[in-house]
């Protein structure tokens, strides 16, 4: 039986990609495989359901989910999966810029948790080094990516402010 994708990166809108492909380069450094998929908490809700539900007997180990504005989508989606969800805020240029998605992802009542990354491509980065840190914890070989990926940019900061 050919191995199961471990990652899915899901978010409310085509037009998140140019963030949430930070998630997905970060995963690709790593050599961690991933699906990738507008699910929208508002626009298709019964494909969150579907996607939601079906997560963990798809073979998905954790889901990073990204949305912008009123960011429903990671908390719907962890509220229907105990896989772990990873938020990451999305900026939109209009409206209120991310403090909007940051708190829409962040303020989960108790019970059910989505770990809130930062907004924009930093925290998308971070959800997909992230997921493959947790990953990492029954696969020693990823363990060892991640190990020589912080090596190597802890080599690549200078210690001097010379030109
Ligand atoms: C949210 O609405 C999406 O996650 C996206 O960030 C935002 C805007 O979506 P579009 O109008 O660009 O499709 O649900």
């Amino acid at each position: 039986m050919a191995a199961s994708v471990p990652v899915a990166i899901i978010m409310g809108s085509r037009s998140d990609w140019n963030v949430m492909k930070a998630a997905a380069a970060a995963l690709d450094s790593l050599g961690v495989a991933y699906d990738a998929k507008v699910v929208s908490a508002h626009r298709t809700p019964q494909r969150m359901v579907d996607f939601a539900t079906g997560a963990k007997a798809a073979g998905y180990k954790v889901i990073i989910a990204g949305a912008g504005g009123a960011a429903h989508l990671p908390g719907m989606t962890a509220s229907m999966t105990t896989l772990p969800v990873l938020g990451v805020p999305v900026p939109l240029k209009e409206g209120l810029k991310g403090i909007d998605s940051l708190l829409s992802i962040v303020q989960m009542p108790g019970g059910v948790p989505v770990g809130t990354l930062a907004v924009g491509e930093a925290g998308a980065k971070n959800a997909g080094l992230l997921a493959a840190q947790i990953l990492a914890l029954n696969d020693p070989e990823l363990a060892e990516r991640i190990e020589a990926l912080r090596a190597a940019q802890t080599d690549s900061v200078p210690d001097t402010v010379e030109d």
